[in-house]
C-alpha cells in the first residue's frame, strides 16, 4: 500500500549483527497512531519481552518521525526519542528537535529503530537507502560538541547529526542525545540507552521528496503559516526572551524551583532572569524549519557559546542556589557537552546539595558554590565518588542514603520534576504525577492557567483541563511530531493541523479523531508502565514528591502554602475516573477495547 504523507518505511539497526534493513509498515499503524511517540510506544509494546533490562542489547532505541515532520511548514524539524527508560523503568521519550529530523524523512523513513549491541564504539551514517557503521574509537570520550564539529566538516551542512558525550557512554541515567549544540532530547535516559549501544554518534543525510498527497496545497499553506506566525502580539518578544520569561513569572507567582524546591521564590532571580539574559545575547538557535527559533545564546563565564531555556537556567540556577547568569550558562553548556538532561542535573545537584547541608553525606557542596558544582558535574559524569550515585538519579540516590531523603528526592516514577514548583498547584501537580513520562511538563503544562483559574482549588474543572491538555499535547503534537510551541505559545490556531495533515496525507481527520488517536497512544503508554513495573504498580506512583504536601514554603508572597493528600487524592480519583481507569490508575478493559487495543487487555490480565 502506498502511503502519502508517510514515508512507509521504517530503518531497522541491529548493531549486533553490523546488520539494517528498510521495512514497510502497515498503513493501519499509521492511522491508529500516527507517528512519533505514536509509533514509539507501539513498537515497544509490540516488541519488547517484559522485563527487558533498559541497558541492555535488547532494549530498542527509536527515533520517531510523523506525517507533518520535516516538511517545510512551521516548527517541523523535530523528533520522538524514546526508549524503556534506564531512569524509571518504565516508559521514555523526549522530543527533538533536529536535523535529523528532517533527514530521516528525506532519506525515506519515518522511524529508526535500533538495536543490539556494537562490539566496539561505532556511527551510524545513513545517507537515503544505504548505510554503514563507522569505527567510532577515536570518538568515544569526546564531548558532543567535538562530534558535531568533526562530523560538520565531513558531511553536508544541513546533515543530522545526533550523538552522545561522557554521560551517555558512562551510562549516566539522565543521559540524553544532543544535537546542533544545544539540542538535547530523552531526558529518562535515552543517552544512557545509546551509550549501552555502544553507539557514540547517528549521521543522517536524505535527499529524496517527502511523499505529499498535495504538495502544491502544502507548499501553499506552508508559507502562509509562516506568515501568520509572524503576526502573532507574542511574536517579537518570544523572539527577544523565548521561554526564557517564565523565570520573571514563576517568581512572580511562587513557583520559581529554589533550593531544591523548598521555596517558590528566590532573592536573586533578577540574576537569572530573561531580561538578564537579553543584555547577554549573541544571537537566536534553534530546530530546524522554524521562524520562531527560540535558542537564547549568551557568553558562558568562560567566554563560550550556550544555549539557554527556561527550565536549565532554573534548574541550574535558582534550585541549586546560583544567581549568576554566565556562570549558569556555564553549568549550562557543560550538560550539553556532556549529553546530561540539565533538569535532572539540576536536581540531583539541589538534592546532594540539601544532604550535604542536612550532613547526610561526607561531601561538602554548598549551595551556588559555582567551582564545587563543575566538580561535582564531572564527577558524575565519569561516575567517581558520590557522583557515581548521583548519576543514577535521584530516586536511587535518595535510596542509597536513605535517613528520610525520599520525602525531598524531587521526582514522580523516577523522573526528576521539571521546573515548577507546586507547594500551591494541583493541578500542575497532578500533571507531574500523571504524565507518561514521570514528573516532566511536555504533556501538560497548565501552571499559568491554573494561576487564572485559582490556585488554591482542588476541582473538576482542572481535571478536565488537564485530560484535554495531555490528550492534545502528550497525544496529539507528539504523533503529528511537530514543535507545540507556536499553538501553545503563540496562539497558532489547531485549525491549520487540520489543514497540514490533509494536504500530507489527504485524510481529514477530525478533532474528535485525533483525540482518540491520543488517547490510544496514552493508553498504550500507561499499560506499558503497568507490564514493566508488575507487582510494584500503585496508584502512589502518581503522587508527587512528599516535599509538596508535608513542607511549606518558606519564603516569599505565599509562604506557608502546602499541598493537602486527602484533595490530591480526591482528584486523583477523579481523574482516574473521566480517563476509564480503576482506583489504581489502571485502564479497564472497556476502555481498551473502545481504543483497538484488546491485545492490551489480554496481556494485562484484566477482568
Ligand atoms: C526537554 C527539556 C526541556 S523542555 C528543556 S528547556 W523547555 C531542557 N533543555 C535542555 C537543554 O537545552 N540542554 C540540556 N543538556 N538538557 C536540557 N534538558 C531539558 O530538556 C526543546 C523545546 C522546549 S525547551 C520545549 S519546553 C518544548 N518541548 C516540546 C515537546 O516536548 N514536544 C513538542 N512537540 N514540542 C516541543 N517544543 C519545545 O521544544 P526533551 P529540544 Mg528537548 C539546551 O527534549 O527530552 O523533551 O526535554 O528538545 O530540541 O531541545 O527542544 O523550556
Ligand atoms: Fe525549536 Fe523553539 Fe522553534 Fe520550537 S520554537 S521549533 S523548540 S526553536
Amino acid at each position: 500500500m502506498i502511503m502519502q504523507g508517510w514515508t512507509g518505511f521504517f530503518l531497522k539497526v541491529d548493531l549486533t549483527r553490523s546488520q539494517a534493513s528498510a521495512e514497510p509498515y502497515s498503513e493501519d499503524l499509521a492511522l491508529n497512531f500516527l507517528g512519533g511517540r505514536g509509533f514509539a510506544i507501539k513498537i515497544l509494546w509490540d516488541t519488547l519481552k517484559q522485563g527487558t533490562n533498559p541497558l541492555s542489547p535488547e532494549n530498542k532505541l527509536i527515533f520517531a518521525t510523523g506525517p507533518l515532520t520535516g516538511i517545510g511548514l512551521p516548527n517541523s524539524g523535530k523528533l520522538v526519542i524514546a526508549s524503556k527508560s534506564p531512569l524509571t523503568g518504565g516508559y521514555g521519550d523526549g522530543n527533538s528537535g533536529s536535523w535529523a529530523a528532517v533527514n530521516l524523512r528525506k532519506a525515506g523513513y519515518d522511524a529508526l529503530v535500533i538495536e543490539g549491541k556494537a562490539s566496539k564504539p561505532v556511527t551510524l551514517h545513513i545517507k537515503d537507502r544505504t548505510w554503514e557503521f563507522l569505527d567510532a574509537s577515536d570518538l568515544w570520550g569526546k564531548s558532543t560538541f567535538e562530534v558535531d564539529d568533526q562530523f560538520r566538516k565531513k558531511y553536508s551542512k544541513l546533515a543530522g547529526i545526533l550523538s552522545i558525550g561522557p554521560a551517555g557512554e558512562n551510562l549516566v541515567k539522565f543521559a540524553t542525545v544532543v544535537s546542533q549544540k544545544g539540542r538535547s532530547g530523552g531526558r529518562p535516559g535515552m543517552g544512557a540507552v545509546m551509550g549501552s549501544k555502544n553507539l557514540k554518534a547517528i549521521v543522517v543525510e536524505g535527499t529524496q521528496p517527502i511523499p505529499l498527497a498535495y504538495p502544491n496545497e502544502m507548499k501553499r499553506l506552508a508559507i502562509d503559516g509562516y506568515k501568520e506566525l509572524l503576526t502573532k502580539p507574542v511574536y517579537q518578544f518570544w523572539k527577544r526572551q523565548g521561554t526564557m520569561s517564565t523565570v520573571e513569572w514563576c517568581q512572580e507567582n511562587s513557583c520559581l524551583p529554589t533550593f531544591n524546591y523548598k521555596q517558590g521564590v528566590f532573592d536573586k532571580a533578577e540574576g537569572i532572569s530573561g531580561f538578564t539574559m537579553e543584555k547577554m545575547k549573541v544571537s537566536n538557535r534553534g530546530c530546524p524549519q522554524c521562524n520562531m527559533t527560540c535558542g537564547n545564546v549568551v557568553k558562558d563565564s568562560e567566554g563560550q557559546d550556550s544555549e539557554l531555556d527556561y527550565e536549565n537556567v532554573v534548574m541550574l540556577g535558582s534550585n541549586i542556589g546560583l544567581g549568576n547568569l554566565a556562570q549558569v550558562a556555564t553549568l549550562n553548556r557543560l550538560a550539553d557537552e556532556f549529553s546530561f538532561d540539565a533538569i535532572s542535573l539540576g536536581s540531583v545537584i539541589g538534592f546532594a546539595m540539601e544532604a550535604s547541608e542536612k550532613g547526610l553525606i561526607s561531601e561538602k557542596i554548598g549551595w551556588g558554590d559555582f567551582e564545587a558544582i563543575k566538580v561535582l558535574i564531572n564527577n558524575i559524569a565519569y561516575r567517581r565518588g558520590f557522583g557515581a550515585v548521583l548519576a543514577d538519579g535521584v530516586r536511587a540516590a535518595s535510596a542509597a542514603i536513605d535517613k528520610g531523603s525520599s520525602e525531598w528526592a524531587m521526582h514522580v516514577k523516577g523522573l526528576e520534576v521539571s521546573a515548577y514548583d507546586c507547594h500551591i498547584a494541583p493541578g500542575m501537580a497532578l500533571a507531574y504525577g500523571t504524565s507518561s513520562i514521570g514528573a516532566h511538563h511536555k504533556d501538560a503544562w497548565i501552571i499559568t492557567w491554573e494561576q487564572k483559574a485559582g490556585r488554591e482549588k482542588y476541582d473538576e474543572a482542572k481535571v478536565d483541563h488537564l485530560i484535554k491538555t495531555q490528550l492534545l499535547r502528550g497525544g496529539i503534537f507528539e504523533a503529528l511530531t511537530v514543535c507545540r510551541f507556536p499553538q501553545g505559545s503563540l496562539g497558532f490556531e489547531l485549525e491549520w493541523y487540520h489543514k497540514y495533515l490533509r494536504a500530507s496525507t489527504g485524510k481529514n481527520f477530525s478533532m474528535e479523531q485525533l483525540n482518540q488517536i491520543g488517547d490510544r497512544i496514552l493508553n498504550l503508554i500507561r499499560a506499558f508502565w503497568i507490564r514493566e513495573y508488575g507487582d510494584r504498580w500503585n496508584r502512589d506512583l502518581d503522587v508527587p514528591p512528599m516535599r509538596w504536601f508535608k513542607e511549606p514554603l518558606t519564603d516569599g508572597p505565599l509562604k506557608g502554602a502546602v499541598l493537602d493528600i486527602e484533595k490530591y487524592n480526591s482528584m486523583l480519583d477523579i481523574y482516574y475516573q473521566k480517563r476509564g481507569w480503576d482506583k489504581n490508575g489502571v485502564p479497564k478493559k472497556e476502555t481498551l477495547d473502545g481504543l483497538g487495543l484488546s491485545d492490551v487487555t489480554s496481556q494485562l490480565k484484566l477482568s
